[in-house]
């Protein structure tokens, strides 16, 4: 087996880890300003120089990226190699307007696929472990990036995609799978769907590696019990290469984001400061690696905060705060900001499962929010179960939490379509942004 988890690396001391982002730092941007006319023009309308970015104490002079510039980029603005070297593309799931396409080389591929198998090693796979990714395949990053992982690290690979539960169930069962890549949601399903089937018994997953949407410490729970694994959580965008930019190790407490490849700060969202680690703020990354779509200090619109303080597992590379809502995601409702995170909190501390959708709407400039949530299989049977009494119970556990009265509708289990990607948590009517 190829093996992924590299010491010398992954555990390099900090020194030694500055300057190798330094001396990767000042090529990568020798070549965006050659290679990129859209970088050249931003970095000369500034007045910035490539000789002026000596290391990572010069990467504040460096202009920020936006998704907008991604788009008007559309689609080959930004690529940074010649479409002869180019051999993958993907793209971000369906947002309106025009899509993002991220380009790669075959060693762009080669560093996003190690940096999966880095996650799949931090998981606790190896050679003899039976992978399925259930990960849609296709223009989202999901599946290609962990399955590209999973073949570097050696595990029999079983290419699923997501949906089709019955098929993805037979395959888990019959082959034994031991690790299961997907999204946190999607898991969740395939948990229903094993305890209805009382296939517990048959099934041999350890670990699953989830990501690609928010989800809460209560939900990694419920994951891990219904399946009866360690759950660690996965984090990436397709701008900046997909799944695998930062992953969990044992300890479950951040994730340590890849920083031989991706340079992170913090930012202060509104007015573009740096702020120091441990302060919440939206995440930037730098590519320092990548040739053929080489982002530098790209606003992923995530807001998290950073962490050096030392890692048990003896990884050294920063760790990031699961995503704690988006800078362009959070409702205001009645004047007050609302995350989605804090609304699936109260649901499981009450001992529902994650099977719910917020419904937002403004009626007479008063605005409306309904949290629809199903009843789990045990509280549906409960004969004693006053349905209306749960709904009051919920509302006011929410008000706890949000501080604002939202409406609660309990519906009866397997009402909410499930998801087999992402789920739609908010539908959100207000239509603010238009
Ligand atoms: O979701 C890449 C991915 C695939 C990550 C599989 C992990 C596993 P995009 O579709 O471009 O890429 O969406 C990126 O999803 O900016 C976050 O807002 C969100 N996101 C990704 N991972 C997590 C996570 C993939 N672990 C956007 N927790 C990001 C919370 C996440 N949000």
């Amino acid at each position: 087996m190829g093996n992924y988890y590299q010491p010398e690396i992954e555990t390099m001391p900090l020194d030694k880890l500055q300057a190798l982002q330094s001396e990767r730092l000042v090529k990568q941007v020798q070549h965006v300003y050659e290679n990129v006319p859209f970088y050249r023009g931003k970095m000369d309308e500034m007045g910035v120089k490539p000789e002026d970015i000596k290391g990572i104490e010069d990467l504040h002079k460096l202009p920020f990226i936006t998704k907008d510039d991604l788009r008007d980029q559309y689609p080959y603005g930004l690529v940074g190699a010649p479409l002869k070297d180019c051999v993958r593309i993907q793209s971000t799931s369906g947002t309106t307007g025009r899509r993002v396409v991220a380009f790669y080389t075959q060693e762009d591929l080669d560093v996003w696929e190690e940096c999966c198998a880095r996650a799949i090693m931090a998981a606790g796979g190896t050679n003899e472990d039976v992978c399925q990714v259930s990960y849609g395949y296709g223009l989202f990053t999901g599946g290609p990036g962990l399955n590209g992982g999973s073949h570097k690290v050696g595990c029999l690979t079983l290419p699923m995609s997501s949906g089709n539960t019955d098929r993805q169930l037979q395959f888990m069962t019959d082959l034994g799978a031991t690790i299961l890549c997907c999204t946190p949601s999607y898991a969740a399903n395939l948990g229903e769907s094993i305890k209805e089937r009382g296939l517990k018994d048959q099934i041999k997953l350890k670990a699953g590696i989830f990501g690609a949407e928010p989800w809460t410490e209560e939900m990694r729970h419920d994951i891990e019990e219904a399946l009866g694994i360690k759950a660690y959580d996965i984090y990436g965008l397709t701008e900046i290469s997909g799944p695998g930019v930062s992953f969990e190790c044992e300890e479950q407490a951040g994730m340590h984001i890849q920083e031989d490849h991706f340079i992170a700060e913090i930012i202060n969202p509104d007015t573009g400061e740096v702020l120091p680690d441990g302060e919440i703020g939206e995440l930037v990354f730098s590519c320092i690696t990548k040739k053929a779509y080489p982002l530098l200090r790209y606003r992923t619109r995530d807001l998290c905060y950073l962490t050096r303080e030392k890692c048990s597992c003896g990884r050294t590379h920063v760790r990031m705060h699961k995503p704690m809502g988006r800078s362009d995601d959070m409702m205001v409702i009645k004047g007050v900001n609302v995350w989605p995170s804090q609304i699936e909190t109260v649901l499981l501390q009450q001992g529902y499962q994650a099977n719910y959708q917020i419904i937002v709407d403004r009626i007479k400039n008063n605005d409306k929010i309904e949290v629809q949530v199903e009843l789990t299989p045990e509280m549906a049977e409960d004969e004693n179960l006053n349905t209306e009494v749960n709904e009051r119970k919920l509302v006011a556990a929410l008000r706890g939490m949000l501080g604002i009265t939202v409406n609660v509708k309990v519906l009866a289990p397997k009402s909410i379509v499930r998801s087999e990607g992402k789920a739609v948590r908010v539908v959100d009517k207000r239509d603010l942004y238009k």
